[in-house]
């Protein structure tokens, strides 16, 4: 079991670490070449800014990057999407890693670094987060994922760096922490009509909807969605709210802008603004919309994710809240959180359901202690 993973300088499964620091040596021998695809796949390194190798990603993610396809939702990674999680500040096309066919050129692999600096424990550290890994449906099984992990670490390690941040669905050796998706309905029936949710037992309809009812107004005043003066305000709400956490990340102006200012169908941050100008508190959140296939009424489910919530001078729930009914009021079926940060405070009081999945935060190249959900200051897309 894990043939590969043992290979790697990762933690083994059912250890932890116990001091802080790289476990492989920092400069390891880079090969110089790519590693070695089966017969008849080579490697191409796609040009986002290109609109037909985009749109070949975005196929090859909507119709590859899910587990199973008895799924009834799909999710839809639109372009724009793309453009904002692959190119921030600092991005190199090196590390936007194809994998094509070489008779009909097909894109059928794809794994993806963006430059991050993170902060685990008391080390800062330059490194990449890590995603996007997909192999075609028709190719699995078939050993191709490591090939692609070994070639996005050749690419990153050319480049002097030795650590990666990076998530997962799946157990692999072995998770730094393991959080939990918890969900709040903003349109229960929809969601109940697309089993998304389920009633619960001895639950009517009428009783869900009562019990998911929002109230009509906001109550936080000087709440507004962020722009682009607020950009060095919210760096510096950020870097203060986010120290005392164990895995943050730590972002400059252009990193500030890039991951916070709202962008149409992709990611929005609202702030409160306080007496004098002064941004007390912020909530963000990206956007994912689902394909819903197969259902007589239902095309697609739109749902927001938070990204980092910031509160100082607005109650935490409260703030929150006002967050879900601006939500709902513009068409969100769905709000999910990660049980990180401060959000256990305001989960179960505004009525969010756990879900089913885990998202397992892995470090590459770096052991430390495990870090509790509660104690992890870092979202990752
Ligand atoms: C996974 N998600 O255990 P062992 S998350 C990492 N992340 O290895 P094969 C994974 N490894 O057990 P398939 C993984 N899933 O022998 C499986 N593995 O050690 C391991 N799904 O390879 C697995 N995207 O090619 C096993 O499997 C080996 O054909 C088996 O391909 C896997 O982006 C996959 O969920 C995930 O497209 C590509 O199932 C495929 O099944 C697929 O035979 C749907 O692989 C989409 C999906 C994964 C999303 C993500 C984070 C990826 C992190 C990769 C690790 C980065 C390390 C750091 C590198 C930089 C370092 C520096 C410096
Ligand atoms: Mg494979």
């Amino acid at each position: 079991n894990f043939r590969f993973w043992n290979s790697q300088p990762v933690t083994k499964i059912g250890e932890e670490g116990t001091s802080h620091g790289p476990i492989q040596s920092e400069k390891p021998n880079i090969r110089q070449e790519c590693y070695s695809l089966p017969e008849g796949f080579s490697w191409d390194t796609l040009d986002l800014e290109n609109t037909e190798q985009l749109g070949e990603l975005c196929t090859l993610l909507n119709e590859n990057y899910t587990a199973e396809d008895d799924n009834t939702l799909r999710f839809y990674y639109s372009s724009e999407f793309l453009l904002w999680a692959l190119c921030p500040p600092g991005w190199q096309s090196e590390w936007h890693c194809g994998v094509r066919v070489d008779s009909n050129k097909k894109l059928v692999g794809f794994i993806s670094a963006v430059p991050a600096t993170v902060k685990i424990y008391d080390t800062e550290k330059k490194m990449v987060e890590v995603n996007f890994l997909c192999v075609h449906k028709k190719l699995r099984s078939k050993r191709m994922a490591p090939v692609l992990i070994r070639e996005i670490t050749r690419r990153v390690q050319q480049q002097g760096l030795y650590q990666a941040v990076y998530s997962a669905s799946v157990v692999l050796p072995t998770p730094v922490t393991s959080c939990r998706y918890w969900h709040r309905p903003l349109n229960p029936r929809k969601l109940i009509e697309l089993n998304f949710s389920s009633l619960p037992r001895h639950m009517t309809l009428q009783r869900a909807l009562k019990l998911n009812r929002l109230p009509e107004m906001t109550k936080t005043a000087g709440l507004r969605l962020m722009t682009l003066d607020d950009v060095p305000k919210v760096q510096d709400l950020l870097r203060e709210y986010l120290k005392d956490f164990h895995l943050l990340p730590i972002l400059n102006k252009e990193e500030t802008q890039h991951w916070f200012l709202p962008r149409d169908g992709i990611t929005d941050t609202y702030v409160v603004e306080g007496l004098g100008g002064v941004i007390t508190d912020m909530v963000s959140f990206y956007i994912m919309s689902s394909t819903v296939l197969n259902h007589h009424t239902h095309r697609s489910l739109k749902a927001a994710y938070a990204l980092y919530t910031v509160s100082t001078a607005t109650p935490l729930q409260q703030l929150m809240e006002d967050v879900l009914i601006i939500a709902k009021a513009r068409g969100f079926d769905v709000f999910t959180a990660l049980d990180v940060m401060r959000n256990k405070e305001f989960l179960e009081p505004l009525k969010f359901t756990q879900g089913d999945n885990t998202m397992h935060y892995y470090l590459y190249n770096w052991s430390c202690p495990n870090i509790t959900p509660d104690k992890v200051g870092m979202v990752l897309k």
